[in-house]
């Protein structure tokens, strides 16, 4: 039985990364929660931050302390009842910020968390007891993005900054060499929607001389295209985002997705569109699917409701004849192993799932070790029982005086453009 309900939300240091929602502030938030049962077992699970996140976790508190670990059914009817049917696309809002899907990520938290729990009792990860391994490690891309100079963190607590500002196709190109020195990625991704067009085209086609068809490349730019713009990218890349790459989200909604393929359809290009901005729940993927207006859908063990959750869309998918892959937020080392195991016991995960991982640092690392490491690009699902960490809670402990100590409250990238790059900065779609 549950006997203890701990929430934490902590800040750790982020780079000035850029994307169509503006630049990243000095922290990203996160929340980290701790169970624990009275047999003695701790589970553990990071979510999305700030204060929405934070309501979240403490109106379900009630509701799971005293619950038996593997009720996690019975959870879901309580409190997913009372679920908002309002709009959770990400067109507007960055994911964890929107109040529509905010029970079912505070609820994706505690179940994993709760398979932890029963992980440990068992002796046995986590993906051994969601039918297994369909595969040993959870292969990543390289996520790349446009930024400013600066590594992230404020004052005295300002970080290295690794990439130094890549604002030009050239820079990117460094910036995914370093990172594939680092991490061995196999695919990449581009984080678009920031520079002209015409440049971000020119990065993608750079990337390709540079690394060659063998490792497939993805462009997101969470729909800063019109419909005009996205067909004319996706033409003049119809080469480079085939062969297991994809167009993310080039435009915003469903009906504004579907026109985009039709017209390269029509023009002869058989790209897929993935999305993880108009298709975040089960409900988007059949009205996805019947308009072709996405190909392959982004998971996420966070917003759809858990690691089952993950697994419940693969099977779904593959009924339908879609594509999986996986989404990504700023996180630390327990989301990597939530996003690991979800890829491991996920037999359809079949692209390399995205992470943010690269752009936190060491000394925000809450796992007792330090940060995890990557072989050729993937995450080895760790030889110990649950998801295979122990955390350091000391270490939580001093990101959540930072927390408190910080004025971020929610993730705000308009903001900081205006406070840093243009101070009239307002989020235009589509802008091209
Ligand atoms: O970190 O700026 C970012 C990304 O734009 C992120 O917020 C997106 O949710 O990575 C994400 C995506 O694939 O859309
Ligand atoms: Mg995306």
């Amino acid at each position: 039985m549950i006997k203890d309900f701990r929430i934490h939300p902590v800040a750790v240091a982020d780079p000035p990364l850029r994307s169509s929602y503006g630049r990243h502030a000095p922290y990203a938030l996160r929340t980290v929660i701790r169970l624990d049962t009275t047999d003695g077992i701790s589970g553990a699970a990071e979510a999305h931050g700030g204060e929405g996140s934070l309501a979240a976790f403490h109106a379900l508190r009630e509701h799971v302390l005293g619950m038996d670990p593997f009720a996690l059914h019975r959870l879901w009817m309580r409190w997913g009842a009372g679920e908002s049917a309002g709009d959770r696309s990400q067109t507007w809002l960055v994911p964890g910020e929107n109040p529509n899907d905010a029970r079912r990520r505070a609820f994706a938290a505690v179940e994993a968390a709760c398979l932890d729990i029963i992980g440990k009792a068992v002796g046995r990860p986590v993906c051994d007891l969601l039918g297994g391994r369909a595969r040993d490690a959870a292969p990543f891309s390289a996520y790349l993005f446009y930024k400013h100079g600066g590594g992230g963190g404020e004052g005295a607590d300002a970080r290295e900054d690794e990439y130094g500002e890549c604002l030009t196709p050239e820079a990117i190109v460094r910036q995914c060499r370093q990172m594939i020195a680092r991490y061995g990625f196999r695919e990449i991704k581009l984080k678009g929607g920031v520079l002209e067009p015409e440049l971000e085209i020119e990065t993608i086609r750079l990337l390709r001389a540079e690394f060659g068809p063998g490792f497939p490349l993805r462009i997101d730019p969470n729909c800063a295209w019109s419909v005009e713009t996205s067909v004319r990218v996706g033409l003049a890349l119809r080469e480079e985002l085939s062969g297991g790459g994809y167009l993310e989200d080039p435009t915003a909604g469903l009906d504004g997705m579907a026109e985009v393929r039709r017209r390269l359809l029509a023009a002869g290009a058989g790209i897929p569109l993935a999305s993880n901005v108009a298709v975040t729940g089960f409900e988007d993927v059949v009205p996805a699917w019947r308009d072709s207006a996405v190909q392959i859908v982004l998971s996420d063990p966070h917003y759809w409701g858990g690691i089952r959750a993950v697994q419940r869309l693969g099977d779904l998918c593959q009924a339908l004849g879609l594509g999986l892959s996986m989404h990504s937020n700023n996180h630390l080392g327990l989301s990597l192993l939530i996003m690991a195991h979800s890829c491991c016991a996920t037999p359809a995960m079949e692209f390399a799932c995205d992470t943010h991982y690269p752009w936190q640092h060491e000394e925000d690392e809450i796992l007792v070790g330090g940060r995890l490491r990557f072989e050729n690009g993937a995450v080895r699902i760790p030889d110990r029982p649950g998801l295979g960490a122990e955390v350091d809670w000391d270490q939580v402990a001093r990101l959540e005086e930072k927390y408190w100590k910080l004025p971020y409250r929610r993730r705000d990238d308009a903001e900081e453009m205006r406070k840093h790059v243009d101070p009239a900065w307002k989020r235009i779609l589509p802008r091209w």
